[in-house]
């Protein structure tokens, strides 16, 4: 029932493992601790770039190095999660020897857009472990995951969790600092008045995509903010079509979003809510990893709206 607390909601409702509420309750933890830093960071000098950039050559800001040190320190505090990876880190982390569990998290999707105090997120996709090797634990596909979720920091901290065939929604209640049951079993409309996309790259996209777009936004209307987890989680809530073409002006494909962090926790996440998840032209949480960085197409959310692009890509 609604105001449920996590731990409870994931026992009861998801019939979710002891060691899976043991590590999504830690993730819980790092968010509570991240939300309290986001409120204070412009007066904590925790804003801007750390002046390092990634293992993937991108500059860092100073709460994506923050928020993964939490993140890692409480999964290993809970002692279910072996493995970590992360966007931060260019290789898997083992944390526990006897942890059950493979973590992937983005730590803090859409960081750029802290210093205007915009909605930023994190992402998180939870597997067994194979128990072969760090690699084999996080390159499983994304249809494997024991669930999925994302946090959203924005005017309420927001956490949403999928297991197979269920979503809830878990609002951080700033009196008893719990996350509380706020959306129960959530569905997404099979479609929608909403698409989002940076036009801006248009030029870019193959013609198949050209005129998908330039025909599907007419009698929609847009909403981008740039940082996924706030696209992603308003067109969850009221349906809505997210894309993220391949930019083809080099003459190959390149795309931006990455598959094992962020496009198969949501795919999952949309999939039980009733929606879809593809890269336009193969269903998401089919592909098998071969890069725990490796990056992908998007088109994802309500179900009739992915399937018309997919449709659009297949006709070309
Ligand atoms: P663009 C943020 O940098 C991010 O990784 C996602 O959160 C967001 O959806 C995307 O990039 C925005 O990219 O190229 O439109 O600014």
């Amino acid at each position: 029932m609604l105001h449920s607390p996590l731990n409870r909601q994931l026992a009861e409702r998801h019939h979710a493992s002891a060691p899976l509420v043991a590590a999504i309750s830690s993730l819980g933890r790092a968010a509570k601790r991240i939300a309290f830093e986001l409120r204070g960071a412009g007066l904590a000098g925790l804003l801007g770039d750390a002046g390092t950039t990634s293992h993937q050559g991108e500059a860092q800001q100073k709460l994506d190095l923050h928020a993964n040190d939490l993140i890692c320190a409480e999964l290993r505090f809970s002692g279910t999660t072996g493995i970590v990876a992360s966007e931060e880190i260019e290789q898997p982390h083992l944390l526990n020897d006897t942890g059950s569990l493979a973590v992937l998290i983005d730590t803090l999707d859409g960081s750029s857009n802290i210093d205007a105090n915009m909605p930023v997120g994190m992402i998180f996709s939870i597997y067994a472990r194979l128990g072969s090797s760090p690699s084999a634990d996080v390159l499983q596909p994304g249809c494997q995951q024991l669930a999925a979720g994302y946090v959203i920091f924005s005017s309420a901290t927001v956490m949403v969790v999928a297991t197979s065939g269920r979503v809830d929604a878990f609002t951080l209640c700033p009196y008893t600092g719990d996350f509380l049951l706020s959306l129960a079993a959530i569905t997404t409309p099979v479609t929608s008045q909403y698409y989002s996309v940076n036009e801006g790259y248009a030029a870019t996209w193959d013609p198949a995509t050209q005129q998908f777009v330039a025909a599907h936004r007419i009698g929609r209307r847009g909403r981008y903010v740039g940082a996924l987890v706030a696209d992603f989680h308003r067109n969850l809530l009221y349906g809505g079509l997210f894309l993220y073409p391949a930019d083809h002006s080099s003459g190959q494909p390149v795309t931006k979003l990455r598959l094992c962090y962020e496009g198969n926790p949501l795919a999952f996440i949309a999939e039980a809510a009733g929606g879809a998840g593809s890269t336009g032209r193969q269903r998401l949480l089919a592909i098998q990893p071969t890069n725990l960085h490796q990056r992908v197409a998007i088109a994802i959310g309500s179900r009739d709206d992915v399937a018309a692009y997919e449709a659009a890509l297949r006709a070309q």
